[in-house]
């Protein structure tokens, strides 16, 4: 184990190179601090569900409301006080009727709406570009599928880059020799998934060992890596710059230090960086340990 994390941070280090040719991106994808909000939309999936997702808060808000203000009236108009003799009455039909209605109504109005953005993004649709996402306890393995080459990608300040976990000296070179800071640790990873800017992607998503989850939130997509299963989600970014996600299942002692960097650049850069990646990884087989389905 110690001798794989070795290799693998050697590698590491030397996989800082075709990165190079994306450095000054905009970091845009990634949490504030104190920020309660959705990351900003990079995708039309992420537009989708932002705006789902603000519609139904206006109709929750709109509800709570009502009830607040009936539950206001009814308590000062019908206290012991106000009203000493109260009325008998247990049913009240066109009541009844009305109150069985209209949250039907608003059930299906809401799901008129929430339906085509989950078909939206569960029905995949054809790729420019296929990669497929392997989540290991704790890094994540991409393969550029269509090009036969894949890479391992570590957390900065993994033990795998040489690194302990600890933010120190070591690790903020480790950062900012990447083109990251300080803030960024947690999230930088030492290679990046490498994609082009307006082309549709769809990432396979499994895992080698147990189950993690892809995610990168300013996309709006999430997906569970299951061993032994290969499961699809896809994105069309329409913004350049370094998006950042972390493993959302919770997978072992190391969960929270398996994040996902992924580096959306102009068509020209990804052209460079394939070429550079593909005389680099192509050829050299990683060291993911494939779960068997049987
Ligand atoms: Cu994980």
């Amino acid at each position: 184990m110690k001798t794989a994390f070795t290799i693998s941070g050697l590698l590491g280090g030397l996989t800082a190179l075709p990165a190079m040719a994306q450095d000054k991106l905009e970091i845009v994808g990634r949490p504030v601090p104190g920020g309660t909000s959705f990351q900003t939309a990079a995708t039309s999936l992420a537009h989708e569900q932002q705006w789902l997702d603000h519609m139904i808060l206006i109709i929750i808000t709109a509800i709570c409301v009502f009830v607040t203000l009936l539950l206001i009236y009814a308590i000062v108009r019908f206290n012991r006080r106000a009203n000493p003799t109260p009325a008998q009455f247990t049913h009240n039909t066109p009541l009844e009727v009305a109150w069985t209605i209209v949250p039907v109504f608003i059930l299906v109005l809401i799901g008129a709406f929430s339906l085509p953005v989950l078909f939206d993004q569960q029905e995949i649709p054809e790729a420019d570009i296929t990669v497929k996402a392997t989540g290991n306890q704790w890094y994540w393995s991409y393969q550029y599928v269509d090009h036969d080459f894949g890479f391992d990608s570590y957390m900065i300040g993994q033990p795998a880059t040489g690194g302990n976990y600890v933010l120190d000296e070591n690790v903020e070179k480790m950062l900012t020799d990447a083109g990251y800071s300080r803030d960024e640790y947690l999230l930088a990873t030492d290679t990046a998934l490498v994609l082009p800017v307006g082309k549709t992607v769809v990432v396979q998503v499994t895992g080698s060992d147990v189950i993690h989850s892809w995610t990168i939130p300013a996309f709006g997509v999430k997906q569970d890596g299951v061993p032994g299963r290969l499961a699809e989600l896809w994105f069309k970014a329409d913004k350049e710059g370094i998006y950042f996600g972390q493993c959302s299942e919770l997978c072992g002692k190391d969960h929270a230090y398996m994040p996902i960097t992924v580096k959306i650049v102009s068509e020209a850069a990804y052209e460079e960086w394939l070429k550079g990646a593909i005389d680099q990884y192509a050829g050299k087989p990683l060291d993911v340990k494939v779960a068997q389905a049987d």
